[in-house]
Parts: structure tokens; sequence; C-alpha cells
């Protein structure tokens, strides 16, 4: 008697924390979209089914093991081979199993069905952010990790982390999309195999170099989702967040507007000429976003690894060489062709921020004019 009211409270320990806590954090997430909750459904359908397939087999088993254990003297059954039970623990599991398959392979159907979309956009992950193309609204822009998580993140900051929003989920620039449209990403990747995925979508595809997958979603409610590269791809595969901003059908519009009135101002920004204190400023700026990472905040670098930018022959010597590994990368190493990525004043901006900041003080400048003069 006292033993079976240990077992029972010990069940009950177990269950009290999925009864209590319903709204606890360690399942998996719903979603905002209709794939998202069908796949939730399933989950929820196999995890029933354990838990029923669990109760039975565990009480069973405790139930033998308290009732008909030796001490009570019980009678052991001494029969063997039972063809009925035998076709019971066949048929069943058969059954339960086809049962979680058929609606199971229709979603998969559906996933991969990316046919008719409303929109379609080219996700492209390098070493460490992501690049968005919008096939239609012929909008292209990069998204990395948020400045305030960035400098966070960085060696030696003391700023608390838990005073920092979304701290290593937040970006520069979110991906935006309309509501209740049928969005079709593109996945390919620049360098290594990264992965995009953002739980709320139902979205986890891998990006990999020279090939293309494809993946969509269609989100029912308006609002920010979070997510991030789920591949191993480096030194900073835990700082390349995504940030997803689902937005209604006219405000979307408008932000498409923003983004192409964002445009022809860069492309006015090449011809200008600029000063030297906003070179040092947009650079400081593209210099941190892009290359920080690799070649350190005050460009120490990381010695045998990424060189310094401080005091290296090339950002002290002449600017012709400068320019260019920034242009075109050096291939075979991590140093990527910034000219894909980077405008032509972003790129005079980082090249003289380079050769005057950083603990160099070479004096010259470069204006947007003479990096696309550089251009091949
Ligand atoms: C993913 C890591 C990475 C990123 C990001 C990166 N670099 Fe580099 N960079 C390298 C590596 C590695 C080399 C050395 C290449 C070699 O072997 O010569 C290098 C070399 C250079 C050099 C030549 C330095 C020398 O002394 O040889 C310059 C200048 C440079 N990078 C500028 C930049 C700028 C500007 C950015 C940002 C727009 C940037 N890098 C971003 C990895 C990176
Ligand atoms: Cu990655």
């Amino acid at each position: 008697m006292k033993r079976s009211c240990i077992a029972g409270g010990l069940l009950a320990a177990l269950l009290t924390p999925l009864i209590a806590h319903a709204d606890w954090e360690v399942n998996m997430t719903q979603g905002v979209t209709d794939l998202s909750n069908e796949i939730y459904g399933l989950h929820m359908a196999a995890f029933w089914v354990c838990v029923v397939i669990g109760i039975v087999v565990f009480g069973a088993m405790i139930y033998s093991i308290i009732y008909h254990r030796k001490d009570k003297n019980h009678k052991p059954a001494t029969f063997h081979e039972s063809t009925t039970v035998e076709i019971i623990w066949t048929v069943l599991p058969v059954i339960i199993l086809i049962s979680l398959a058929i609606p199971a392979a229709q979603a998969l159907v559906k996933i991969e069905d990316s046919s008719n979309a409303d929109m379609t956009i080219k996700v492209t992950g390098y070493q460490w952010k992501w690049q968005y193309e919008y096939a239609e609204d012929d909008i292209s822009f990069f998204s990395s990790l948020a400045a305030s998580s960035r400098e966070a993140s960085a060696l030696g900051s003391e700023i608390d982390l838990d005073t920092v929003d979304n701290y290593l989920l937040e970006v520069d620039n979110p991906v935006v999309i309309p509501v209740g449209k049928k969005v079709r990403f593109l996945f390919t990747s620049n360098d290594v195999i990264h992965a995009w995925w953002v739980p709320d979508l139902a979205v986890k595809k891998d990006a990999i170099p020279g090939y293309i997958n494809d993946m969509w979603a269609k989100v029912n409610v308006a609002g920010t989702y979070r997510g991030q590269c789920a591949e191993l791809c480096g030194k900073d595969h835990g700082f390349m967040p995504i940030t997803v901003i689902a937005k209604e059908e006219d405000e979307y519009k408008a932000w498409v507007a923003e983004q192409q009135a964002a445009k022809a101002a860069l492309a006015a920004s090449a011809d200008k000429v600029w000063e030297m204190s906003d070179l040092m400023a947009q650079g400081k700026k593209v210099y941190d976003t892009n290359c920080a990472a690799c070649h350190g905040a005050t460009g120490a670098g990381i010695p045998g690894v990424f060189p310094a930018m401080t005091g290296s022959p090339i950002t002290t010597g002449d600017i012709g060489p400068h320019i260019d590994i920034i242009l075109n990368g050096k291939s075979g190493t991590a140093m990527q062709a910034f000219g894909t990525q980077l405008s032509d004043a972003d790129i005079a901006a980082v090249v003289t921020y380079e050769r005057n900041g950083l603990g160099n003080s070479v004096g010259d400048m470069a204006q947007p004019t003479d990096i696309k003069a550089l251009r091949k």
C-alpha cells in the first residue's frame, strides 16, 4: 500500500510540470503560418501517442513489479507463444505508424511546394551575415548583427548583457515581408554552408555554396520573428542572426518605396566628393559591421589568422593595392571580394578609415569615383 503511494506520487511529480506550466517554453513553437501550425499539430499528435504508449507500458510494468512480485507468492503464467498477442503487437503499432505517417507525408508535400509564390527573396549566407535580394522589387541589402549586440559581445566589453534588447538576435537591416502573401525563399551561400532558421515561420534550410534550396512561408500575423544561422559556419556562427518583420500589405509597400529611395540616394552619393570627416565616420560604420569580426575592432587582427590593419604594409602603403584587396578579395583566403557587397562610397570610406584610423595616419583618402574607376 505504502509503496504504491510512492509510485503514484512519483508519477504525479513527473506529470505536474506538464499540466502546471502550460506556457513553459520547452515545447516547439507553434509559429505564425498555416504550415507551422500543421507541423506543430503533427508534433503534438506524435507526442500524445508516445505519452499514452508510455503510460500503458510503464503502467503494466510497474503494476506487475508491485503486485506480481515473488514475495507475494504470485504464480507466474507458463504459456509459451500466443498468436493472439503477437498479432496484436504487430497490427497495433502498424496502425499507429500509418495513421501518423499519412498526415506527416501530406505536410511534407506542402512544405516542398513553393509554386505559385507571390514573391521571391534570394537569401545568401556569408561569413557572417545574410544578404537578401528581392527579385520583383529589385531591392538588395546585407543584414548583419546589430551594433548594440556587437558592442556588448566585443572582447573586454563591460556592457551588462541583460540590458541589451534581443542580444545576438537583432540585426541592422531586417528582412521585411508582407502578411498573407506566399513568399518563396531561395537559399545559397557565398562561402561555407550556413542555414537559415526562423522557427516561427517553420523554415529551416541549408544555404549551400553553388546550390540553391528553396522553401516558402505565408505569414498570417504581422510581427517580428527571430532566428539564427543553424549550421556551424566558423568563428562568428553565433553572431549572424535573422530578423524577419512581417508587415501589412500597405506598410510593406511603403517600406519598398523607402528602400528604392535609399538606393537612388546611394547612387547619387557615388558621384559626390566627400569630406575626410564624412569618409571617416562612414568608414568606421562599414568597418565595424563588415571587417571587425576578422580584423578586430581596434585593427589588431588575430595573429596568424587575420592580419592586423594597424601598421599593415597594405593599409599604410600605396592606396591602389589597398583598394584592390577590398574590391576583389584574395582568392583562397577568408578575405572576400567586397566589391559585390559594398557600394563605391562604402569602400572609399572604409579604405580611408583604415588608412587614417585604427592607429594608422597615412593622410590620404579615397573617393567613390576612385573606386568606380577601379571596378573591373
Ligand atoms: C572572414 C574574415 C575577414 C573579413 C570579414 C575581412 N577580412 Fe580582410 N583579410 C582576411 C584575411 C584572412 C586576410 C589575409 C589574406 C592573405 O592571406 O593575404 C585579409 C587581408 C586584408 C587586407 C590586407 C592586409 C595585409 O596586411 O595583408 C586588408 C587591407 C583587408 N583584409 C581589409 C579588409 C576590409 C576593409 C574588410 C571589411 C570590408 C575585411 N578585410 C574583412 C579576412 C577577412
Ligand atoms: Cu552561418
